[in-house]
Formats: structure tokens, sequence, C-alpha cells
């Protein structure tokens, strides 16, 4: 049985991504990913540039990279996604370069949120063309179970041979999403069967182990042949949600009594009015007293 970050990379002999995240996160004593929804290439930069010493991951959403202006505060908006923009040829590759030099500077790595749930062959092509080609540069992508194994066996065949890896969304932080019970049973299963590329899921609580179900994630030993890593989003320590259905947890429910592995937080950290560095390092500080305080229950047991 493995419990900390560093101990369970070798559960991840096929995916060197897990690997080099799960050291990175015990190198930095972070279980922080930030959540980059800003439509400005310089918005994107700068909170990079401040959060990059407290995040193990950033996950990054397709930005407009032509406008320079504007500051970060108060203009905060989702891109939004185009049925398969992905494929069209006129991208900068200027943002994917200085990402990868800041990616370098703060050791952290790249997760692309693209969400894909598309059919295998289409889903290749999303993955590996048109402007973004996200395979070239996103260490980490996820995709919905929903179209069944094909859709991981197209994004495999691209991303497999350049070292990439898939969470597999099997539950959401919003209101009303339908993604549970059986759902998520299948999406766990489907992970199972492709342990060569899927390395965790999207989801709100450790999903495998010896006692997954328990209301105290304390009690759950990660089973070594059957570990995935659990990223959550919906994280907030000043708010309950948003007006678009999000629901908010704090680090420490996510974390100790939910079992997840690495929080997921965008607007608890450069939201309007809010100091970037600052809440970076609250939760940054908050995800990982709540990891040490899981182990420590556990070794209690
Ligand atoms: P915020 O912390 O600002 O609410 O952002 C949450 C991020 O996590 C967004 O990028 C959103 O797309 C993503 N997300 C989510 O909120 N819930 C899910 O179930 C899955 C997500 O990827």
């Amino acid at each position: 049985m493995s419990r900390t970050y560093a101990q369970r990379a070798k559960n991840f002999p096929q995916n060197e991504v897990a690997r080099m995240l799960l050291k990175i996160i015990e190198q930095k004593r972070t279980n922080l990913c930030v959540a980059i929804d800003l439509t400005k290439k310089r918005q994107v930069l700068e909170v990079i540039e401040k959060v990059g010493p407290y995040v193990c991951l950033i996950k990054e959403e397709r930005t407009n990279s032509k406008d320079s202006s504007g500051s970060i505060k108060g203009k905060l908006r989702f891109s939004k996604a185009k049925t398969h923009i992905d494929i069209i040829e006129d991208f900068d590759q200027g943002l994917i370069d200085e990402l990868r030099i800041l990616q370098e500077r703060f050791n952290f790595l790249i997760f692309e949120d693209r969400k894909f749930a598309d059919i295998g062959n289409t889903v290749k092509l999303q993955y590996s063309s048109g402007i973004y080609k996200i395979a070239e540069w996103a260490h980490i992508t996820n995709a919905h179970p929903i179209p069944g194994d094909g859709i991981i066996k197209g994004l495999k065949e691209v991303g497999k041979p350049l070292g990439r890896s898939l969470l597999i969304l099997s539950e959401m932080s919003s209101a009303g999403s339908l993604a549970t019970g059986s759902y998520t049973e299948a999406a766990i299963e489907m992970a199972r069967r492709h342990r060569d590329f899927v390395i965790g899921f999207v989801a709100g609580r450790k999903l495998t182990g010896n006692n997954y179900d328990s209301k105290n994630q304390a009690d759950n030993d990660v089973i070594d042949n059957d570990d995935f890593i659990v990223m959550s989003p919906g994280v907030g320590l000043s708010d309950a949600g948003d007006k678009l259905g999000q629901q908010y947890r704090s680090p420490r429910d996510v974390v100790l009594k939910s079992g997840s592995d690495v929080i997921i937080v965008g607007r608890g950290i450069y939201g309007e009015g809010r100091d970037i560095i600052e809440e970076a390092k609250r939760y940054q500080e908050s995800g990982w007293n709540a990891y040490l305080e899981r182990l420590e229950l556990q070794s209690n047991k």
C-alpha cells in the first residue's frame, strides 16, 4: 500500500507524466492546480508568473492570444467551446513558447482542459491538428467517457507516442451533473482498461482503493495496481458557488474527507479583488496541510 505522493510514483510504471507529476507535488509540497480561465495571453502569463512557485500543474484553456491589453481584475471570461475549432489552422505559437519557458522556470506540468467528447477518429484530429496542436505541448488532457472506449483509443494513438496522459471526467462539480452513479462506475472501468494512457480522473472524490466508499477517506488506502490520480475542481475557500451552477468545497474537505489528490482552483485565486500570490499560497497551504492530516490519520489507524 502506498500513501505518499512519492511512494505512489511506482504505481504508474507505464506513465512517465504521472511519475513526474507526483515527484513535482512532493518536491514543491503542493497539490494545487491553477485553472487559468482567462482570455488574453498577457493575463494568462501574468497569473502563471505569480502562481508558478505554488503549483504542480497549470490547467490551460484555449485563449485569445491576439489581444495584449487589459488588466486581469474584473475582466474574466471563460473561453467558449466551438465545434472542431481545434482543426482550424492559424494558431499563434507565441503563447505556447512562453508557457514552455515558464514551465521550465517553475517546474510544473500543463493540463489542457479540452474535455474531448467525440468519436475516436474526430478526437484524434482535434488533439493533434488544427490551430492548437494540443498533443504537442500539453502533458495532460481530459475526455468525457460518453462516446465509449473509442475516445480513449483515438486520443491514445496520438498521445501515447508523445508520452502524454489522459484524465477521464467521471464526475462534475456543477449542480445537476448527470455524471453520477452507474455513469461514474462505467467511467472507472473504462479507465482501468486503458491504464497505459489514463492516469486518473477529474472527480470530486477518490474512486478506487480498499475502502473508497467510506465517508472518511483516511480509511481508504491506495491499492497499488488500481491507483489513479484524482483531480478535483469546484474548490473555493471564500464562496459557496457561482451563479451558473458551480459548487465549491474547501481544500480540506476535498483532500482529507474525499481523498482527492489535486485541487483545481480558478477564480478563488485570481477573481476580482483577489491578491493572486496570497491566494495561491493560501490554497497551496490548505491543500498540503489537508494531505498531511490525511497521512497522519492513515498511519494512526
Ligand atoms: P473555478 O475555480 O473558477 O470555478 O474554475 C473551475 C475550473 O474547473 C474551470 O476551468 C472549469 O472548467 C473546471 N471544471 C469544473 O469547474 N468542474 C468540473 O466538473 C470539471 C472541470 O473541468
